[in-house]
């Protein structure tokens, strides 16, 4: 019997390779504007800076970048060769994009108004931790960066707006992988670097984070300085059979937790009565794709999008994850403040 012939789909017809590229430009088409144009370039230039990083990383044991700089940022904490070059190479490749107005990263104490030509169209204030969880560096552990855009009024530039207003929102996870997860607020979705072509392809799409899972992810080292609705919360995670998972970088804890499902929490403390993280690079844009996923984030009084920022560097309480764990968190913190007027007593 004769061979079939094979059948050869005219390259025309075949469908693209699912790139971050290509969802941008997908997602740039389906806009239709050219504010969508210039964001989708802004997406781009932070792929692509999250490339070198990579890069600096996979070689930091080799070529003298581990280690402290001897400079205290404006958190008063060591700043580490790689989060300078991090934030370096984020700021070079973001104030070239046309519609980049401002700048703000947990590196430099004020926001950066660049300086160039007006922007035409939209224009976009870019905030971001240029390497979230960097304490990680000197152990081979993972990190990320995290990015957080909005559209910015003429005359507005340095006027923060609440988390609720972004436009699109991401990290990077540098670990056995990287990865790239994002949102235009039309659901999340996820990207692999493939290290032979030098592309992010598509390796999740409208990601999901499960209604209720079985992990917490906290540092539990400090219990002893939660409210009382955090202690109960975690005895009752642990009386139900939850495991604890603590990588002690951000992005690697909540990119678990969207997968997974559970809860990942950074409470107040007597000591730091709003916690560590900082809402408008760290908070706002996870709260963001938590909740693009179908999960939540709350500060233990209130979804962490609504609140009104006051400043750049500001910190808040941070709770982020399956919709069914944030709610069981938020009633046994709301119990306390319904019975002595403070939630964290
Ligand atoms: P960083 O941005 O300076 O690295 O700090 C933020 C990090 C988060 O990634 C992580 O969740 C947290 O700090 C860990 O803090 P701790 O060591 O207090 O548990
Ligand atoms: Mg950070």
């Amino acid at each position: 019997m004769a061979e079939p012939a094979s059948v050869v789909v005219p390259l025309r017809n075949r469908p693209a390779p699912q790139t971050l590229q290509n969802h941008l430009l997908a997602a740039e088409r389906a806009a239709r504007t050219d504010g969508s144009r210039s964001l989708s370039w802004i997406v781009s230039a932070i792929s692509s800076a999250s490339k070198v990083i990579a890069a600096r990383l996979r070689t930091a044991g080799l070529d003298g970048n581990l280690g402290a700089v001897g400079e205290v940022n404006v958190q008063g904490e060591d700043q580490q060769a790689l989060d300078v070059i991090a934030d370096e190479v984020l700021i070079q490749e973001l104030q070239a994009r046309e519609g980049v107005v401002v700048l703000g990263s947990e590196e430099n104490d004020d926001l950066i108004v660049v300086d160039g030509p007006p922007a035409q169209g939209c224009r976009y204030a870019v905030l971001f931790d240029p390497l979230d969880g960097s304490s990680n560096l000197d152990v081979g552990g993972s990190v990320g960066t995290i990015f957080s855009i909005y559209e910015v009024a003429p005359g507005e530039e340095t006027n923060l707006q609440a988390g609720r207003r972004q436009v699109a929102a991401g990290y990077v996870l540098y670990g056995p992988s990287t990865i790239f997860v994002m949102t235009l607020g039309d659901g999340v979705d996820m990207f692999v670097l493939d290290p032979a072509i030098g592309n992010y392809v598509r390796a999740g799409e409208k990601v999901r984070i499960p209604r209720r899972g079985k992990i917490y992810s906290v540092n539990e080292a400090n219990v002893e300085g939660f409210p009382a609705g955090y202690r109960r919360f975690l005895d009752n995670c642990r009386r139900q059979g939850y495991g604890s998972r603590y990588a002690g970088a951000m992005v690697a804890d909540v990119h678990r937790v969207l997968l997974k499902g559970g809860v990942f929490l950074y409470p107040p403390t007597a000591l730091a009565p709003n916690g560590k993280l900082r809402l408008m690079y760290e908070a706002n844009p996870m709260a963001w794709l938590v909740e693009q996923a179908g999960g939540r984030g709350d500060t233990g009084s209130g979804d962490i999008l609504d609140v009104e920022p006051g400043s750049l560097h500001e910190r808040v309480p941070v709770i982020l994850g399956s919709p069914q764990d944030v709610a069981a968190l938020c009633a046994e913190i709301a119990r306390d403040r319904h019975s002595n007027g403070n939630g964290n007593a």
